[in-house]
């Protein structure tokens, strides 16, 4: 029975899952879901994930939500194409990159991209470029680590990269918005601010599948 995806238009976290399923080349259905209508938040959906979030998968009988816990599943599931790298050692460094994107740097990316996908910038203009700042300070760590290496762990796309991927380039495509100018020059233009960071940019874009997963069609 093949994979099936729950997920929601314009989600970062949705897309790590869409681009690990893409890169181990596993089939899998999509079933998109609009969080506008509630539609997570069905009897049915509640009774597999209780916090009713995306995304879900559902392989046969097993169940397995929370983003990375899923590219958790997925790679221990289906070990080709890893995910998690060669090594404990190298597993333990990108599930740490990882999770400090999870919880050090994606509440700031969070808090300006909803202000700016909900127009609610005016007002917050000061609490927001705070978020901004420790975003484009995070950015940098990247970049350095990018400077150095294709990936941002190890020598192979893993899961560090698809966790964070989808955040930059939803970032990206909320600053265009003209009232978001004064934070978007923190960062942009990526290429001149962030090389090392462009570079991976495009490299995750040139990964096989990678087109499948490009959300035009799950945006807002
Ligand atoms: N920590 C979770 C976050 C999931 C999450 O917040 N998903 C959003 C995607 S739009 C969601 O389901 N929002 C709907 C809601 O909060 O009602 C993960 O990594 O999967």
């Amino acid at each position: 029975m093949a994979i099936e995806l729950y997920a929601s238009k314009g989600s970062a976290w949705c897309w790590r899952v869409r681009l690990a399923l893409e890169y181990k080349r596993l089939p899998y259905t999509l079933h998109v879901l609009d969080v506008d209508t509630q539609e997570h938040k069905s009897p049915q959906m509640l009774k597999l994930t209780p916090r009713g979030r995306l995304p879900l998968v559902r392989d046969g009988d097993y169940v397995v939500f929370e983003s990375i816990a899923v590219l958790y599943y997925l790679d221990r599931k289906y070990p080709a194409a890893p995910l998690f790298g060669g090594s404990p050692e190298e597993a333990g460094v990108i599930l740490r990159v990882a999770e400090e994107f999870q919880n050090y740097i994606e509440p700031h990316l969070v808090a300006i991209i909803e202000a700016i996908r909900g127009h609610t910038l005016e007002g917050r203009r000061d609490e927001i470029m705070e978020h901004m700042l420790a975003a484009a300070s995070e950015a940098r760590t990247i970049e350095g680590r990018l400077s150095k290496s294709d990936w941002v762990v190890g020598e192979h796309p893993s899961a560090a990269d698809f966790v964070i991927y989808p955040w930059i380039r939803l970032l990206q495509d909320a600053l265009v918005a003209p009232e978001a100018a004064e934070l978007a020059a923190r960062f942009m233009p990526v290429e001149v601010q962030y090389p090392a960071l462009a570079r991976w940019l495009e490299r995750v874009a040139g990964l096989p599948g990678f087109a499948a997963t490009e959300p035009a069609a799950l945006r807002r």
